[in-house]
């Protein structure tokens, strides 16, 4: 496969930009090989700048769940581009998007809208803490909820691929509140909440893991979370950056029975620009400013173009059809994969709820991050670099998940186990 001018652009990036790239995991460190540049993406696929197509699984990590270049999304996009792109005041659009979120998931009262994932969640936590008057937050190893540094303990995605969850630069005093318990053990959970008895402002989750790699809650799990945080008097944030719209168009919180007190949203209701929120009980986001007394604020929080990618896709996806032909599409994909594993007699797991999923080399499902960490990190490389050489282009890291769009095909998806066939085959 030729790489000559990704390889050049690389090399130039480099000189200019850490590791050549604007989010480490996209460096292929965990993978080895030339990170591919992408010169365009259409539907499910992208193209890289020497012409070599692939299946994308990445999908931007998780916001275009309509695949690439959607024409309503780019239309949307353009037509509020030729208004103009930032204003700093508020508009129409804010609006329509809330309501649009808060019929998909009744918890969220009311909304804040953010720049990114990473702000969703940092500024979550500061409400929680200030409407709780608790310092403590809790968290779960190898989940991740963006870079903040109160957030960047034992944490997943690139900060565990490169091997830094709790990153250099991160002082002391500011992960000092930050307590940690395994995913999966709701008893965990409660243990370090009475041992803390009336010091823990929120526990905040990734309802389904997708940072360790993909891994479903156990049943019962997310209740019994529920239960334990509420009977704390601690607030339950649910971290649906990349869940929200992605399992369900009412996120992981329709399909298990909890009710967060807060959720953190992102990725998907951007329709690929850059967006983030938070929302929740009206209680506790009113203490928010200008209303309340905690602040949070932002540029282009809330942006015209943002907003109009995030309702293009967010009105197309509210049609029920949407998720059961995804479904479908997972459902066919998994089994073939399963069963491409199951021929080739190399230890593998692949799961899936919705259209995320996941892969992991590992002898045992994985239910936690000492079962991820359990998995052959350099046989998921290898497969990686097969089935990129094969036009597929996963995840370049174990511990990420992957994703679906409305635009893979049956052809995508028997394309994707024939290559992962032959990729299992050289293991
Ligand atoms: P951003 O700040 O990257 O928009 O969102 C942070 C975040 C928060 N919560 C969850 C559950 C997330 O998955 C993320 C970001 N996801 C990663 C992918 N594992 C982003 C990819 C990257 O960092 O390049």
């Amino acid at each position: 496969m030729r790489t000559k001018s990704s390889e050049a652009l690389y090399a130039s990036a480099a000189r200019l930009i850490p590791g050549g790239v604007n989010s480490p995991v996209r460096a292929f460190r965990a993978v080895g090989g030339t990170p591919r540049f992408i010169a365009r993406g259409e539907g499910a696929h992208v193209f890289d700048v020497d012409g070599n197509e692939y299946v994308d699984y990445v999908l931007s990590w998780g916001p275009l769940i309509l695949g690439h270049a959607h024409p309503a999304v780019v239309e949307a996009i353009a037509n509020a581009a030729l208004s103009g792109t930032s204003f700093g005041a508020p508009t129409g659009a804010e609006t329509e998007l809330a309501a649009a979120i808060s019929r998909a998931m009744p918890s969220i009262q009311m909304i804040r809208f953010v720049n990114s994932g990473t702000e969703a969640c940092m500024s979550a936590i500061r409400l929680a803490r200030a409407f709780t008057g608790r310092e403590k937050i809790i968290k779960c190893a190898g989940c991740y909820h963006g870079h903040a540094d109160s957030l960047l303990v034992q944490a997943g995605s690139g900060a565990l691929t490169l091997g830094t969850p709790s990153s250099p630069g991160v002082t002391r005093g500011a992960a000092a509140d930050t307590l940690v318990a395994p995913y999966n053990d709701a008893a965990a959970v409660e243990s370090v909440l009475k041992a803390n008895p009336g010091q823990v402002a929120c526990v905040i989750i990734e309802p389904i893991a997708g940072n360790m790699g993909f891994v479903r809650p156990k049943p019962g799990y997310l209740e019994a979370l529920h239960a334990a945080t509420w009977a704390a008097g601690a607030l339950l944030i649910a971290d649906e950056v990349m869940t929200g719209f992605r399992v369900a168009y009412g996120g992981a919180q329709s399909l298990y029975d909890f009710q967060p007190d807060l959720t953190c949203l992102g990725k998907v209701i951007g329709g690929g620009l850059p967006v983030g929120a938070f929302g929740g009980r009206r209680d506790v986001m009113e203490r928010l400013a200008p209303v309340g007394d905690v602040y949070q604020a932002g540029t282009l929080s809330g942006n015209p173009l943002a907003m109009a990618a995030g309702l293009a896709q967010v009105r197309i996806l509210s049609d029920g059809d949407t998720y059961a032909a995804i479904d479908a599409r997972g459902e066919a994909l998994v089994r073939g994969l399963r069963d491409a594993i199951e021929r080739s007699g190399v230890s593998a797991h692949v799961d899936r709820i919705g259209s995320m999923w996941g892969l992991f080399f590992t002898r045992e499902p994985v239910v936690d991050l000492a079962t991820a960490q359990t998995a052959d990190v350099e046989a998921f490389a290898k497969f990686f670099r097969a089935m990129l050489d094969r036009g597929v282009y996963l995840a370049p890291s174990q511990f990420e998940a992957a994703f679906l769009s409305t635009a893979h095909s049956p052809a995508d998806v028997e394309a994707t186990i024939e290559a992962a066939r032959a990729a299992l085959a050289v293991l």
